[in-house]
């Protein structure tokens, strides 16, 4: 009987994955956790509030709940952590160490922890990076990132820990609101776009990044943690790849349904970060080891969100 745990559930990936993990599993084996109230995507399963640093209360929550599987996800993002770099490592790292700690000690059959395209830095291929290029990120979250990914790798070789994960490139969904991190501007640019209002980019006009629907990257998440142990060759974290466009192709893409919407680019610190990371992702070791393939282009993504984006903003606005 599988029984999950979910950190940082209330996030832009942890929302649709704890809906997604709740059809698989069955609602009353799936606990969301979250450091904030449960929003309303957590209304139909199991809550708790858990500050993944209080150890005390996260241990008594896998014994409570008889915990097989761990999403570990909670965490500050790129353009956050910039800004608080000191909690942006305590939380990062040590939020990391207690879940493998406490895996390790609770026999916890599966962990996942999410690593990122931030683990690269400027001396990394800018084009289709591979999976084992040099890893020398220049901000707090990809030093974290870096880390993390040593971290789960180590626990895998010492403890013989079943822990899994992705370099997820920048993910866009609809759902949620952006959440700190440097690619989120290509969330923001569709609410900005439904509700007709002018859209300031903080990155400039061709600033490439890899990037991925919120859809593909939830089936990258159960397809890795389904697959089987013996295919997996990477233990640090599997380069994953969907889609890279530049803020004035997505704006174009959106001009193709929404003809009136005008971006502006006015870059700050984040174009800085952006521009240290890679422009597309090489992928073909997740292909390979666990048959990865995403379903979204960036016209068909457009296409999605521009036709569930306006109803969920109608019903947040009639609910106010
Ligand atoms: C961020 O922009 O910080 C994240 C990421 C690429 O990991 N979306």
């Amino acid at each position: 009987m599988r029984k999950i745990l979910i950190t940082g559930a209330n996030g832009q990936l942890g929302s649709e994955l704890t809906i997604e993990l709740r059809k698989l599993a069955g609602n009353e084996n799936v606990i969301a956790t979250d450091i904030s109230e449960p929003d309303k995507s957590q209304r139909e399963g199991l809550f708790e509030k858990l500050d993944v640093l209080d150890k005390e209360l996260y241990k008594e929550l896998i014994r409570k709940y008889k915990i097989t599987e761990i999403y570990h996800l909670a965490a500050l993002l790129s353009a956050n952590a910039e800004k608080n770099v000191e909690t942006a490592w305590g939380l990062n790292m040590n939020g990391l160490l207690n879940t493998l700690d406490l895996a390790r000690k609770f026999e916890i059959g599966k962990v996942f922890w999410p690593s990122s395209i931030a683990v690269f830095g400027p001396d990394a291929h800018k084009n289709r990076t591979p999976q084992e290029s040099p890893c020398n990120p220049t901000t707090v979250y990809g030093i974290t990132k870096v880390a993390g990914e040593q971290w789960c790798a180590y626990y895998h070789r010492k403890f013989g820990l079943d822990v899994r994960s992705i370099r997820y490139p920048g993910l866009i969904g609809y759902k949620s609101l952006p959440g700190g991190g440097t690619t989120d501007y290509a969330v923001d640019i569709y609410h900005k776009a439904v509700k007709g209002e002018l859209f300031n980019c903080f990155l400039s006009r061709d600033s490439a990044l890899p990037m991925m629907y919120m859809s593909d990257a939830v089936k990258a998440t159960i397809d890795l943690m389904n697959a089987q142990a013996d295919r997996l060759t990477v233990r640090t974290s599997y380069n994953v790849s969907a889609i890279s466009f530049t803020p004035e192709e997505i704006a174009n893409s959106i001009k193709k349904h929404i003809p009136g919407f005008s971006i502006r680019y006015e870059p700050d610190y984040r174009q800085e970060i952006a521009a240290s990371w890679p422009d597309s992702i090489d992928d073909s070791i997740a292909r390979r080891d666990w048959d990865w393939e995403p379903d979204f282009s960036l016209d068909k993504m457009t296409m999605d969100i521009l036709r569930h984006l306006p109803n969920l903003i109608e019903k947040t606005s009639s609910m106010e």
